[in-house]
Parts: structure tokens; sequence; C-alpha cells
């Protein structure tokens, strides 16, 4: 629907703009925003280069689904008479916060999992001269959302919501990454820790609220939604997508191909509860068990080679798929009986460009 013509805007040259080339083209206008003109205090000059650095470096590049999502949920939920250019702008802008807030957790979870590559360049903290200086460079990352929101949207009747939201979303999803990091203490191996239950409590909390409940309900925001009711309903469904999304990506930890997700794998280093190893447990002998206790977090490529092996084995590849066509069976399913008043093709947006992906 987004990229549909008539819900495009003509540029200057006639030439038609769509949603995503809008969205790319308004970032270095942010960027200048809040480098020239939101701090003009010429004391604070090197602090800001360093901020152009680390917005340029972290903020564009990746896939941009979460961003994107806000003004392709918005062109669902208001009719096009209602959607002017300002309310795009603003659409545009909160879906860079996204972004934004997305950029400042993964900063430090780059450092927190130890990690070399992302979106196929080294990690932030691994650049020359950077190392811990990142940890604050994440908190100017965060710091920029707020800035960003109360420039663009605060006379809006929505501000309070959307700053409530993105407040008590950055609150889930660092408690979520608590229990993640607690769940895969470093030389702790115990495979008792990795149940389903404790799996379905990581990533809800340290992924799903922020990829996919906190754009829809930003956009829903934006068009007047805010009863409670409602917002039950979407999360419901997001929170679901949210939980694949993750299964896909603790997947393709081991099994994708850093060359096309940008990232090189490091979940059975780093001891973490990963879907794999949930699932993994679920299927094999006692024998299998002992040898994934005696080589499940380490730091030792012989070691990580034999969890691969065991995961083949194992047949997870084949799991995964039929995880997959399930999970998208049950997910139509719930789009049906709980979207209701809301847009269908809000959630089938999403749900189209994360199905199949293997980035
Ligand atoms: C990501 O979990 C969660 C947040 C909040 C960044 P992860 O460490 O599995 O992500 P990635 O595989 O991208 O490092
Ligand atoms: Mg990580
Ligand atoms: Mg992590
Ligand atoms: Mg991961």
């Amino acid at each position: 629907m987004s990229n549909n013509i008539c819900n495009n805007v003509s540029h200057q040259s006639g030439a038609v703009q769509s949603d995503p080339e809008l969205f790319d083209a308004q970032f270095q206008e942010l960027v200048t925003e809040i480098i020239e003109q939101d701090l003009t205090d010429p004391v604070l000059a090197d602090a800001l280069k360093r901020l152009r650095e680390v917005l340029q470096y972290n903020v564009p590049g990746g896939k941009r689904n979460r961003g994107l999502a806000v003004i392709d949920s918005l062109r669902e939920l208001l009719p096009p008479t209602k959607l002017t250019q300002d309310a795009v702008q603003r659409a545009l802008v909160v879906g860079w916060c996204i972004e934004l807030l997305q950029a400042f957790f993964l900063v430090a979870d780059d450092i927190m999992d130890s990690s070399v590559t992302r979106r196929g360049q080294p990690c932030w903290y691994k650049k020359e001269g950077v190392g811990m200086d990142a940890i604050n460079d994440a908190f100017l990352l965060e710091g920029a959302i707020y800035r960003l929101l109360r420039r663009h949207c605060r006379g809006q009747p929505y501000y309070t919501h959307i700053l409530e939201l993105f407040t008590e979303t950055s609150f889930q999803t660092e408690l979520g990454q608590a229990l993640d990091l607690m769940t895969a203490p470093p030389g702790h191996v115990d495979l008792n820790r990795f149940t389903l239950e404790r799996y379905k409590a990581i990533v809800k909390y340290k992924t799903a609220f922020y990829s996919f409940y906190l754009p829809v309900a930003a956009a829903m925001y934006m068009a007047g939604i805010d009863s409670e009711e409602e917002h039950n309903k979407a999360k419901h469904i997001l929170l679901e997508m949210g939980e694949f999304f993750q299964i896909q990506d603790d997947y393709l930890d081991c099994f994708g191909d850093p060359a096309v997700t940008g990232k090189i794998g490091t979940d059975i280093q780093d001891n973490k509860c990963s879907w794999l190893v949930v699932t993994a447990l679920g299927v094999m002998t006692p024998e299998q068990r002992a040898v994934l206790e005696s080589c499940y977090g380490r730091h030792d490529d012989a070691c990580v080679e034999k969890v691969k092996m065991l995961y083949n084995s194992l047949q997870m590849p084949a799991l995964y798929q039929q995880y997959e066509e399930e999970s998208y069976q049950r997910l139509q399913e719930l789009i049906g009986c709980h979207a209701q008043n809301l847009s269908h093709a809000v959630f089938l947006n999403f749900a189209k460009k994360i199905y199949k992906r293997n980035k």
C-alpha cells in the first residue's frame, strides 16, 4: 500500500518519492538539526562532532523495518485526506526515533555480547579509539530520541502518549536484556536454565516490545487511537510476531550467512538461551546432552563446531522450517480473530517483511 503512487509526495523536481526514499532523505536533515540547530553552545562543538560520527556510523545501514513501520501503519490507520504532509514528516521522524532506540540498544548489546561485526562493519566499540567510550555513545543515541520528539511532536495531542511509550518500551527492553544476560553467565554452563518458559520471557521483553509493538503503537497514537483495549489487541498479535522474529534471529546466528546478515554469530560462545539450544534440548539423547554440556558457552572454535554438528544431526534447520510454517499459520489466525476494526493490513504488511527473511 505504502508504495502506491497516490501515497507519495512529489518532490520539487517533479520526481515522485516513495516513503523509503523520503525516510532516507530525512536522516541527514535530522542529523544537521540535532548537531547544528538543537544545541548551539560553542563549547560543545567537539562533543557534537562526536555525536555526528556516532549517528552516521550506527543509525543508518539497517533494514529499517521498524522505522518504516510507523508510516506504513499510519497510512493504514488514517484516510489519505487526513494524512497531511506534516503528519507524514512527523511519522518519519518518529520512525527515525525508533531506529535511534535500536542503535542505542545495539551499540550496548554488541559490547555485552562481545560481538565483532554489525551491519557488515566492525561493531562501534571495536573501532580504533572507541572501546568502552561506546557506552556513553549509546546514551547519546538515546538522548537524541527525546530531542527529536520534543522538536517535532511537542505540540501534538499524542505527545505524552508517545513519550511514555518510548520510556516504557526502553525499560521493558532493558529488563529483557537483563534476563538474557543473567541466563547466560560466562563460564557457567547449566543446561537446566534453558527452558522454553525462560526463553519466551527473554524474547518478549528484549525484542518484541520495541521491534513490533512500539512502531505500530506509535502510529496508533498518532492516528488518535489511544484506547487500552485497542492497544492490547494490537499488542497481542505484535508480541507473537516479535517472538517469531527473535527465533529467526537465533536461527540466523548459527545458520545464517554473515555476508547477508552483516553479523557474525556469538550465541554458542556466549552461553545464550537461544531457540536452537532450547529446542535441541527437547529432542536429544542423554549422550548428546553430555556433549553439549562440555562444548556450549566456550570461546573455542572446535567446541563451537561440535555444537553446530550436533544441531545439524538433530535436524535443526528442518525443525526451524517447520516451526516457521506453523508460526505463520498461527499468526494469520490471530490476525483474523484479534485485529477486528484495526486494519489487518497493519499486521500483514509487517508479517510479509519478516517471514522467510535471511537477514
Ligand atoms: C537483541 O538480541 C536484543 C536487543 C535489545 C538489541 P541479540 O543480542 O540476539 O541481537 P543480535 O543478534 O542482533 O546481536
Ligand atoms: Mg547481540
Ligand atoms: Mg544480546
Ligand atoms: Mg542474536
